[in-house]
């Protein structure tokens, strides 16, 4: 399946949602939309009041010419608020610049581990070399499941330090992971964590110092911090954003789970609100199944127009 095709059917209940209330709103016979029944169901999709409400306004005020028309219309207006939101995941390694640290947080069970696997793909089609720092030292099977996915792309995994005891903590792995790959030349270092509560404060505080401790090692660590968020989840995702923030730098989210949501509409206010870009979406559980935010196509799809 093509990642258009992927898009188009992971969007399916959200496009029925948000695309199908309009179609069906629309009075043809007058060339006007009853709209009510319009902002019930984007509320429902997560569209957000603010946006839904502009929607609205705009299809209230006019008589169309057909209902593909005001759809276009409405397509135009989601792409212009999305447009600043979409910052694809890239990694640049200057010629001399260290290992570009990139850290990923996000609540249980969020994706974090196979978007992880699947950036790093991703990176190394691009001819970088990558390796794993696997922080979710509580469970042996998080660490398990990370040097499988290891195998399968032949990336080397950091698990464990030097006098380590126990568990060790995710900071002291973290920061000999960085050590070891600035050492090593890679150009890539991506730091996995556990699942955590955003109002977990112990957690919150442990994921606080994975960063001051790296940062020891140079400031600009992390190079980038990827926050990953459940499409499920809803515009409850915005409260979670700002939540991580309190704690440690954010520079982009990956929204995984878009397929089977119908709450796809809270990706539309999702950077008005927290200012964060989305660097890629995940549809499904293959390695294939995460890309970059297509603007264009994403509205287009949300309102059943391809
Ligand atoms: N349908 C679907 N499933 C996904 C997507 N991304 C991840 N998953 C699945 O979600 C489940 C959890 O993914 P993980 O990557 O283990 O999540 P995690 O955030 O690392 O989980 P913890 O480390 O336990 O907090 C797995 O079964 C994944 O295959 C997606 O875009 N779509
Ligand atoms: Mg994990």
């Amino acid at each position: 399946m093509s990642w258009f095709d992927k898009l188009k059917n992971g969007l399916k209940k959200s496009s029925q949602l948000i695309g199908g209330s309009v179609r069906r709103a629309f009075v043809s016979s007058q060339g006007v939309f009853s709209v009510d029944d319009i902002f019930d169901s984007l509320i429902q999709g997560d569209v957000g009041v603010k946006v839904s409400s502009a929607i609205c306004d705009m299809l209230k005020s006019r008589r169309f010419e057909s209902v593909d028309v005001a759809l276009q219309e409405v397509e135009s207006l989601i792409v212009q608020r999305l447009t600043p939101a979409s910052q694809p995941f890239r990694v640049v390694r200057g010629a001399g610049a260290p290992t570009q640290v990139v850290l990923v947080s996000g609540v249980n069970g969020s994706g974090k581990t196979t978007s992880i696997a699947k950036l790093s793909q991703q990176c190394q089609e691009q001819g970088l070399s990558v390796e794993w720092a696997a922080c979710d030292t509580f469970r042996a099977a998080a660490v398990d499941q990370l040097a499988l996915w290891g195998e399968r792309l032949q990336v080397p995994v950091y698990t464990t330090y030097p006098g380590q005891r126990d568990q060790g903590t995710p900071a002291a792995l973290a920061y000999y992971a960085v050590e070891q790959a600035r050492a090593k030349g890679t150009d890539v270092l991506f730091v996995d964590t556990a699942g955590r509560l955003q109002n977990n404060e112990a957690l919150m505080r442990e994921l606080e110092r994975v960063v001051k401790v790296t940062s020891k090692l140079d400031s600009a660590i992390p190079h980038q911090s990827l926050l990953v968020l459940d499409g499920n989840t809803g515009q409850n995702t915005y409260s979670q954003v700002e939540m991580f923030k309190k704690y440690i730098p954010i520079t982009g989210v990956v929204v995984t789970k878009l397929d089977g949501t119908s709450k796809a509409g809270f990706l539309i206010g999702l950077y008005e609100e927290t200012g964060i870009p989305v660097v890629a979406v995940g549809v499904g559980e293959q390695i294939d199944d995460l890309n970059a935010l297509d603007v264009q196509l994403f509205a287009k799809t949300l309102l059943g127009l391809v």
